[in-house]
């Protein structure tokens, strides 16, 4: 917090942070997984490369470069001595100040929080619905940056998919196309060919999005960033959703269409198979990505 290691239970903020009363804070999912004792966090600096983008999206004074934070993330992994599956919730925040709305004059906070977590998605195959929520547009509430405000969009888009009795919802951008899920970046298969939605239809620049176009196109396959219209979704072969906590996850049905024949597609299992084993340093070929937190640095 702030530099320092602090307790869990001591680990708090005052009731008048900027940022609880403003969403004014930007954020990481960073993931660490075990394997022989270590734990390799997954493309940390690319993830801390985006919180500095975010923080300057914002026009936070943020005093800290991705050198000093990732040292800091390490730290804090070692100092629990996890030796599991980690999650990683850097954030970056405006402090105690209730009435400004002028990001400049905010005092900047950071803390790195870390926690073990397995699955984020308990089922094996998501069933979702487009949400009646649509994905904000860059021209109002910038979703490139990852930033704490933009999730009430994600939070009434997820809180209504799951009190319909969905898994997870899919938000449309401001022009209709298909933009990503309320935490989640989308693909869909369609006759060995991956597609998935442009960084201008309003998603978030998902690291997982873009390890994934670089693993299919390593196995060989035809990937498109292009815009997707929403029927496109129902006669796909395979979809799935890519994200840091939901990892590679199917998704066997949309909006009461069965998609491909209900189960994870073949494509889908291959990509997420790999990207089990690249996470875990079981893929030499993709060594550059982890960070190991243990071993030698
Ligand atoms: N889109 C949104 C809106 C996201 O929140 C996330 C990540 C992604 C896409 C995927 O991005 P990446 O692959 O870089 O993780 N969501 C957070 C995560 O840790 C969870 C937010 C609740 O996965």
């Amino acid at each position: 917090m702030d530099g320092e290691l602090v307790p869990w239970e001591q680990a708090k903020v005052h009731v008048t942070v900027n940022a609880l009363h403003y969403g004014t804070a930007v954020f990481e999912g960073i993931r660490g997984y075990s394997q022989n004792e270590e734990i390799y966090v997954f493309r940390l600096r690319d993830h801390l490369k985006r919180l500095v983008e975010s923080a300057k999206i914002v026009m936070f004074n943020n005093p800290y470069t991705v050198e000093q934070l990732q040292d800091a993330v390490i730290k804090t992994i070692r100092a629990n001595g996890y030796r599991s599956n980690v999650y990683i919730r850097p954030i970056i925040y405006a402090g105690e100040n209730i009435m400004s709305l002028n990001a400049r004059e905010l005092p900047i906070r950071a803390s790195i929080i870390v926690f073990p977590l397995e699955k984020f998605f308990d089922k094996t195959g998501l069933r979702v619905c487009v949400s009646s929520w649509r994905r904000l547009p860059d021209t109002s509430m910038p979703p490139r940056a990852k930033a704490a405000a933009n999730y009430l969009n994600s939070i009434l888009a997820s809180t209504e998919a799951k009190m319909m009795g969905y898994d997870e919802a899919l938000l449309l951008d401001h022009q209709g196309y298909v933009s990503e899920g309320a935490g989640e970046n989308l693909f869909l298969v369609k006759n060995e060919v991956l597609a998935t939605p442009p960084i201008s239809s309003s998603i978030l620049e998902g690291i997982t999005r873009d390890t994934v176009i670089k693993i299919a196109s390593d196995q060989g396959f035809r990937v498109v960033e292009r815009q997707i219209s929403r029927t496109e979704l129902y006669t796909a072969d395979e979809l799935f959703f890519s994200g840091t906590a939901a990892e590679i996850t199917p998704i066997v049905e949309v909006d009461g269409r069965r998609i491909g024949d209900g189960a994870a597609g073949p494509v889908t299992s291959k990509l997420s198979k790999l990207y089990h084993n690249i996470v875990r340093g079981l893929e030499p070929r993709y060594k550059e990505w982890l960070t190991p937190v243990y071993g030698s640095k």
